[in-house]
This record gives structure tokens, C-alpha cells and sequence, in this order.
């Protein structure tokens, strides 16, 4: 069996049980198979060389992890600049927020070039190679340049926008290039795979060979869609533990006379915050039975400070809960509970059952794990409502949530009053359908699924 080796930004100690359903799922496959993570160590190094990083190696069980340190200017210009301000922004559709600051793309080339130049001396002629996402696109371009021959996969959590989207990136045409030196690229979604195809068939002379294959550059490269799911049993299990209980019978107890909906997510542009707040107020204001009963918590965990857009978002976010609470709260009531904090996952699964709707509603995502986990976190017997954003990867799994344009307010709230009145019966079938396909798909799917499909991309 030919060794794992995952390379993704940030890595996670699979021994430690906290990290999330990723973690878990990549820490699963790698110690099956004894494997080597590598990644940032997410240590920025003030005055360190741009370039030049100190490589770290540890062992966890038969899994090595080897970390590398970045300098400040790499950190800034590759992490901060390129990659969450070029391409998160512009992979979500939202070329307003881009900052095409030309010297950002040197830092991202520079800390590619040396990662693929520090993985280059750990790897074995047999190892497979699995990248991650947006911040090492061009990592298997400067493995090959090296004479890396492994077999090697990609996969992009984030959506993958419409070429016309897509060719507003100054380096489109590279970016897209370098992809063409795996064997195999997984996007999340249909959507994806066929914004993929039009690009290529458009802005590039490939050959599209089938439905999942093209060819260009003298390489022919799969492309599919694996959508990533979650640790069912992990997360059910959290759910069984002391913190979920408690904060369950917690948030019932507070609630008991009141209707609970509930957002959770990291505080991202990508989101739809603004609008959601805004949905919730022309939900009082639309069906007043909700006043002094509705309350909507909102949970948005710091992220991504330093980029401006952010900071522009927690701002607005902040005057929109002000003024919804003023405007509508009593002494004993107020709408929105906003926290901008992590909820500690233990206690996650108790606080989504407790809920009567989940509001899921982001402007674009790649996936959105979050909606799953809501799904596995009901009482089958009384499940809580899920009200989805069409333009989530999930939405093309998950047809029984009712389905939203979060863009559209007045029939967002339509149907979240259709959601606070769905009848027992109803929710249970919607609730046992999403489950069941949540289950089928979890992230141990997903993973065998990319692994088996890279393993039987024909030899070159
Ligand atoms: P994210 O944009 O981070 O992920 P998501 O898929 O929802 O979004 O995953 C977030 C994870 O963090 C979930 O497990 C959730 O429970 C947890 N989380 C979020 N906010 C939290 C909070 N305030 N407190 C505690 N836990 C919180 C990116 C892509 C997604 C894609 C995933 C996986 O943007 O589209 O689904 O990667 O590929």
C-alpha cells in the first residue's frame, strides 16, 4: 500500500480529538496507511528570509507531521494578500472585495516554490499525494518541475467560480495551468465541475475528452466532484457527551416559551450575515407573532482580522444587531443574541438541537459543513428545520432543507415562517431524508472516493 502524504495549509495533530471532521477523516486515512502531513506550522518568523523557512519534524503514531515556519513578508503576501485577499474573495463571486495588489503574487509563488522544495527531499518514489485547496494550487507545477513523478490529487473546498469570474484573476490562465499537473482535481459540487469544463472550453485549447477529462499542456487531468461530508459517529458521539447535553437542557430551559433560530458559522463575507439580520427583521416586521417569541442566536467566530473586509463586516454586522434589538426588544425579550466567539465543539451538537431553524443561508459556499451537522444533531422524533442557501455546494445534496435565495429578504422570510409552522410530520420525512443521505455521504466517503479515484487515473 502506497504511503499518504497530505499537504494542506494548516495541519492538525491526529492525535489530539478536538480538530474537526477533516482532521479527523485526513488523520484516519494517513494513519491506515502510515503517512506524512505537511503544512504551515503557523509560525510567522518577524524578520525570517522570504523564501526560507525553518522545517519542523514531529511523529505522531506512524504518521510524520513536517511543518515549515513562514517569514512575515511570505505570511502577508501569500497567506494574507493572495490568498484571502485575490483568491477567497474572487473563487466566492465577490470581485468587489478582491485586492489585486500586484505583489502578492510573488509571496504565493515563493512559499509554493519552497514547499514543494522542502517536500520534495521527504517524499518516496511510491507515495500519493494529496493537496489542498486554494492556497497551493500551483504546488504539484513546482513538485513536477522537480522531477516529482508521484501521483498526485487536488482538491478545492471552495467553490470554483464561472469563467468569465474566474478570468478576472490577473493569473487566471497560470493558475489554471498548474492544475493540469495532477493526475486528478476533486471540486465540491456539479456546479463546480462544469464551470470548471466552460473555462478550459473557452480560455484554454484543451481537448474535453468526457464529461471528467481534459487535456492540455501535454497532460490529461480528471476532474470531478467529491462533496466533502462530516464524521456522522463523531459527531453523534459529541452530541451523547456531558457539555452537548448540558448545553441543550441549558438553551430549552431559557427557550421554553420561544422559538429558537440559529446561524453558525465563521465571520465571513461569503456568509450572508447582513442579509440573514436583515431576513430576521422583515420577519418581525412581516409576521408580528413573532415578536417577543423568535430569537435568533448568532454565533460568528473571529476570522481573518487582518484582511479589511472583515473588519468593514463585524462593523455592519454589530450596527444591524443594535438597531434590530432596539427597535424591537422588550425588557424580557431580545431578538438577536450576536457572539463573536467560538462555540467549543463539544458543545455544538446541544445548542443545534435545541433549535427550531437552522439558518444557513451563505451568498456562496463551497460546501458548508454546518448544515450537516445540524442534521445529525436532531432528535428524529422532534427535528428542528433546516432553511438552505441555494448557492451552498450542500443544496445539490441536501433538496429536502427548504431552499432559499438569500439575496431575495421578503421570500427568505416567507419561508422561514414556513419553517417555524412546518408540521411533526413533514419535518420528520424532510428530516429522515436529509439524514439517511448525510450518513451515506460522510466524509469517510468522501475520502475513499477521492483516494479510489486517484488511485485508478490511468498511468501517463
Ligand atoms: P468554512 O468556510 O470554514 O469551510 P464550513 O464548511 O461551514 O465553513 O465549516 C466550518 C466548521 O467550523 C464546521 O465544522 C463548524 O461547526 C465549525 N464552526 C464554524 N463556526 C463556528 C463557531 N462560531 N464556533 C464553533 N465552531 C464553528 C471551508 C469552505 C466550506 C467547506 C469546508 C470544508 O468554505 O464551503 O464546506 O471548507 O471543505
Amino acid at each position: 500500500m502506497s504511503r499518504l502524504v497530505v499537504i494542506s495549509n494548516r495541519i492538525a495533530d491526529p492525535r489530539k480529538p478536538a480538530s474537526g471532521g477533516l482532521a479527523v477523516a485526513v488523520g484516519q486515512a494517513l494513519e491506515a496507511s502510515g503517512g506524512l502531513w505537511f503544512g504551515w506550522s503557523g509560525k510567522i518568523v518577524e524578520d525570517g528570509t522570504p523564501g526560507e523557512g525553518d522545517l519542523h519534524l514531529q511523529t505522531a503514531g506512524n504518521v510524520q507531521l513536517a511543518t515549515v515556519d513562514l517569514s512575515r513578508e511570505d505570511h502577508d503576501s501569500y497567506y494574507l494578500g493572495y490568498s484571502n485577499g485575490v483568491l477567497w474573495p474572487v473563487f466566492h463571486y465577490r470581485l468587489d472585495l478582491a485586492d489585486f495588489d500586484a505583489g502578492y503574487i510573488g509571496g504565493y509563488r515563493r512559499v509554493n516554490h519552497m514547499f514543494a522544495r522542502k517536500l520534495a527531499n521527504l517524499l518516496q518514489p511510491d507515495d500519493v499525494i494529496w493537496v489542498h485547496d486554494y492556497h497551493l494550487m500551483p504546488l504539484a507545477a513546482e513538485l513536477r518541475a522537480m522531477g516529482c513523478r508521484q501521483r498526485m490529487g487536488f482538491f478545492l473546498h471552495i467553490p470554483l467560480p464561472p469563467p468569465l469570474i474566474l478570468a478576472a484573476v490577473p493569473e487566471h490562465d497560470w493558475l489554471v495551468r498548474t492544475l493540469f499537473a495532477y493526475d486528478l482535481v476533486g471540486l465540491q459540487s456539479d456546479a463546480d465541475v462544469a464551470h470548471f469544463s466552460r473555462y478550459v472550453g473557452t480560455e484554454t485549447s484543451a481537448d474535453i475528452l468526457g464529461e471528467h477529462e481534459f487535456r492540455a499542456f501535454g497532460k490529461t487531468l480528471q476532474v470531478q466532484a467529491f462533496p466533502i461530508g462530516i464524521d456522522v459517529d463523531e459527531f453523534q458521539a459529541l452530541g451523547q457527551g456531558r457539555e452537548s447535553q448540558e448545553m441543550y437542557a441549558q438553551m430549552k430551559g431559557e427557550y421554553s416559551r420561544r422559538r429558537l433560530l440559529l446561524g453558525v458559522e465563521r465571520m465571513d463575507y461569503s456568509k450572508g450575515l447582513p442579509q440573514r439580520l436583515k431576513t430576521f427583521r422583515h420577519l418581525l416586521q412581516t409576521y408580528p407573532e413573532n415578536v417577543g417569541s423568535a430569537t435568533l442566536i448568532q454565533i460568528a467566530a473571529p476570522s481573518r482580522e487582518s484582511v479589511d473586509a472583515y473588519a468593514a463586516l463585524r462593523q455592519e454586522l454589530e450596527s444591524l444587531c443594535g438597531a434590530i434589538n432596539g427597535n424591537f426588544g422588550e425588557l424580557d425579550w431580545m431578538p438577536v443574541r450576536y457572539i463573536h466567539r467560538n462555540v467549543a465543539r463539544k458543545r455544538l451538537p446541544g445548542l443545534y438541537r435545541a433549535a427550531s431553524v437552522a439558518l444557513v443561508t451563505p451568498l456562496r459556499d463551497g460546501m458548508n459543513l454546518v448544515a450537516k451537522e445540524f442534521v445529525v444533531a436532531q432528535d428524529p422524533d422532534d427535528p428542528g428545520v433546516l432553511v438552505l442557501s441555494r448557492f451552498a455546494g450542500a443544496a445539490e445534496q441536501l433538496a429536502e432543507a427548504l431552499m432559499v435565495n438569500p439575496y431575495d429578504i421578503a421570500r427568505t422570510a416567507e419561508t422561514i415562517q414556513r419553517a417555524l409552522q412546518m408540521p411533526l410530520d413533514e419535518r420528520q420525512r424532510r428530516h429522515q431524508s436529509l439524514l439517511t443521505r448525510v450518513r451515506e455521504q460522510d466524509v469517510h466517503w468522501w475520502r475513499e472516493r477521492f483516494l479510489n479515484a486517484l488511485a485508478n487515473v490511468p498511468a501517463p
